[in-house]
């Protein structure tokens, strides 16, 4: 008999002899009379792509095709392999001396499972460690060519992005909607080299100087002793800090404004926040800051639904974006230029474009679009790409440069240097997400994680052993520019300019262009933040430094915390306000906004139309039944038992459910055994909240009673109507403007 046939012996003899051994009540063993599922015991064919997903690019960073086949690594063939492809015929036990054991070491496929999965996690960003990625393309308008040689700006052209939106205190697994400050990074992978352009949803920066950057986030991360608050800047470190290092007010206004608590990635404006220097082919230079502009327009959540999402959904902003992208809803944004004459003194209307504390207005100086991002395209892999992108704001092409804002100067040192721990080593470029679109040809070698398989032997210049190469390129070969500006004669010093002292006027600039709404949802934020304090004399600070900004806010914050009210240490400035920066007032596209469309036990009239409507509008239709499955015709997306109003951003009330007891808690199954209550309490709640947070409320049909059980008699945003078409008509209108902004009280300010 031919050897291959004795062990084939061997093992089915050892195997019966394992069965034997086995104790028959284990679960699943042999004899145990347990049913074990089923797996599937034919291999398929592996999974196409996802659909739309580009295939990862295999060039070395020589530019060379490696001719490795994308879907080498894609976990999706027939057989289970090992990492060197050799195939496995058992992953669900390991190598043993007997059923009982103990374990052997030699179990090769035991060792490399276990040892790779303990390894699977890398640091966490030390900031912005929650955050969420999406691919998408940006189509320059080339209304930019006559002010940079940039290829990505001219006209027509078109560059693959990835974006990677983010919080910035909160760790990896933290909730989407707490208070903080937005990243929005952008990876443009131009032909003439990746452009990153590091921005934040908030204009301005806590600081002045990258040299105080570990000490606002020492103080504004979880305390070390005991690590919390998670994701918070309400606590006392925080505000020690801001109120001692008073060039970070204007930051922390913006925090506390409805601007810290974004509805959506899709409605956060951007903003590049220093100064850039841009040089056409002419060599002439202009100073420009980066604004993006969301399509759908600038919307926030109210603090309530912030809070409560934070338990109902933390994944909200996350989920938010890859449905709407999924959905067919893109995301979009128009790219555009502020644009400053080059002057030596780098100021523009009396602001020193340095610093990076303060904004140009926009009635100063207008943003001029110059191209638009849409996002299309979600992750396929969350680790690949989300994780492992790396921005780095010296990534940028010929014809964009940096000035002297010493925050940026300080940032370009900073992100290749945390991306050497986070990604273990130099060669985190040769990432697929991080790999340029232009050709690479460096001289760069060896290193962690090499991936490329670099030929010739000289990568030094001058050489001759490698035919010279690589050549350095000049101005014909659109070789990157460092653009010669004049450094000022002047001793080494640690200071900053005289202009940078001024830590008040742009603070008072952004209250006085808030609405009243907005002012009283500012002057909550305060007041709630420093009630989290526990240290009487930050909270004094704190108040000393509103005194500066108005005296209004300050009484208001003061009167909150039970605290007297200081008095102003400087003169309040006098400043003209920017509606810019006010968020009301808009009337925004209503693409992707959710509806939640109240059902009962039985379909009610209108509802399958309704919900085509909503969808015919780009808006996405919830149904809220008393159970899931389907209600006549419709499908149920939500119950009352998963359904919560923060989700919706407008509600229609088809019907007026019962309650049903058993799913009540007690006082609820109480009152409504009294007949006290004769609708769902928890489609009450649904709609008392719905109405807090100033939405748009529709009702027809039987409808209509659950706005009178809900003890809601005003009007203002909320219609009982004949029919489903005409509830839509109406809330969809009412949503243009996001909320029935009159329902807020603005008594105070
Ligand atoms: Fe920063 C990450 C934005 C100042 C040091 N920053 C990071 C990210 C964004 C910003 C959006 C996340 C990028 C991603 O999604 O991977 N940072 C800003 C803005 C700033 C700013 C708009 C001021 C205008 N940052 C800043 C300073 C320093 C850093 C002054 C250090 C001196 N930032 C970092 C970092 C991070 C980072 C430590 C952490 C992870 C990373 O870089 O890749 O290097």
């Amino acid at each position: 008999r031919k050897p291959v046939e004795k062990v084939k012996d061997v093992v089915a003899a050892a195997a019966a002899k394992v069965a034997d051994a086995l104790s028959p009540d284990v679960p699943g063993a042999p004899g145990s009379g347990t049913p074990t599922l089923e797996e599937p015991t034919t291999p398929r064919d592996p999974l196409p792509p996802k659909g739309e997903q580009g295939t990862p690019d295999t060039r070395t960073p020589t530019g060379v095709e490696t001719g490795v086949a994308p879907t080498a690594h894609g976990q999706q063939g027939a057989f289970l392999t090992t990492a060197q492809g050799a195939r496995l015929r058992d992953t669900d036990h390991s190598l043993k001396a007997g059923p009982r054991g103990p374990v052997l070491l030699q179990d090769h496929h035991l060792r490399e499972k276990i040892t790779h999965f303990d390894h699977e996690r890398i640091p966490e960003r030390v900031v912005h460690a929650r955050g969420a990625g999406a691919h998408g393309l940006f189509t320059s308008y080339g209304t930019a060519e006559g002010l940079t040689r940039a290829g990505f700006l001219k006209k027509d052209a078109q560059t693959p992005v990835f974006v990677r939106f983010s919080t910035v205190l909160g760790s990896r697994g933290s909730a989407d909607t707490v208070r903080d400050t937005r990243g929005f990074a952008t990876k443009f992978y131009t032909g003439e080299g990746t452009f990153d352009l590091v921005g934040n949803n908030i204009p301005v920066f806590f600081i002045q100087d990258a040299i105080k950057f570990p000490d606002i986030i020492h103080a504004a991360k979880p305390h070390p002793d005991r690590e919390i608050p998670q994701a918070q800047s309400a606590h006392d470190t925080f505000w020690d800090f801001v109120s001692l290092h008073t060039e970070a007010q204007h930051h922390t206004i913006w925090n506390m404004s409805d601007r810290g608590i974004p509805r959506s990635y899709r409605t956060m404006e951007g903003f590049g926040v220093h100064t850039f220097r841009l040089v056409n082919d002419a060599g002439e230079t202009v100073l420009v800051k980066f604004h993006w502009k969301p399509k759908l327009g600038v919307h926030s959540l109210t603090w309530e639904e912030a809070q409560l999402i934070c338990g109902l959904d933390p994944d909200f902003h996350r989920r938010d974006l890859y449905d709407a992208i999924e959905a067919g809803a893109y995301p979009e944004w128009e790219l555009g230029l502020q644009v400053f004459p080059d002057t030596p003194g780098e100021t523009f209307a009396g602001i020193d474009l340095l610093d990076p504390t303060k904004i140009v207005p926009e009635e100063l100086a207008e943003v001029q679009p110059v191209g638009r991002l849409v996002l299309d395209r979600t992750p396929t892999n969350f680790f690949a790409e989300t994780e492992q992108v790396a921005f780095h704001l010296g990534n940028l092409p010929p014809g964009i440069d940096v000035t002297n804002d010493p925050l940026l100067q300080g940032r370009l040192f900073s992100y290749v240097d945390t991306q050497l721990t986070r990604l273990a080593g130099p060669n985190f470029p040769q990432i697929p997400i991080n790999r340029p679109h232009a050709p690479v040809n460096d001289m760069l070698r060896d290193g962690f994680h090499q991936q490329a398989v670099h030929a010739g032997v000289a990568p030094y210049r001058p050489n001759s052993l490698d035919g010279g190469n690589p050549f350095k390129a000049g101005d014909a070969e659109n070789a990157f520019l460092d653009v010669p500006v004049r450094v000022a004669e002047a001793p080494k010093i640690r200071a900053n300019p005289l202009s940078f002292d001024d830590h008040f006027s742009q603070v008072r600039l952004f209250w006085q262009s808030m609405s009243p709404v907005e002012k009283e949802h500012i002057i909550a934020a305060y007041t709630f933040e420093l009630g989290k304090c526990y240290e009487q004399a930050i909270k004094q600070r704190q108040l000393q430094c509103l005194a500066n900004v108005d005296p209004v806010l300050c009484e208001q914050v003061a009167t909150g915390l039970g605290l007297p009210v200081p008095k102003p240490t400087q003169p309040v400035a006098e400043v003209a306000p920017s509606p810019a920066l006010s968020q009301m007032g808009q009337v925004s596209p209503v693409d992707g906004r959710v509806v939640g469309i109240v059902v009962g036990d039985e379909e009610p009239d209108g509802v399958a139309s309704v919900r085509e409507a909503v969808f015919a509008a780009g808006m996405v239709p919830l149904i809220i039944a008393p159970h899931g499955g389907t209600i006549g015709t419709v499908t149920v997306q939500r119950t009352f038992a998963t359904a919560r109003s923060v989700e919706f951003d407008a509600l229609l009330l088809a019907a007026a459910p019962p309650p049903a007891p058993d799913a009540l808690p007690a006082r609820d199954a109480k009152a409504a055994a009294a007949g006290d209550v004769t609708i769902d309490p928890r489609v009450l709640l649904m709609v008392d909240e719905a109405w807090r947070h100033a939405k748009a409320i529709g009702a027809w049909g039987d409808g209509a009673s659950v706005l009178e059980q809900a003890g809601i008699t005003d009007t203002l945003g909320v219609l009982a109507v004949g029919s489903g078409p005409e509830a839509l008509a109406a809330v969809q209108q009412l949503l243009g403007s996001h909320r029935i902004w009159q329902r807020f009280p603005t008594s105070v300010v």
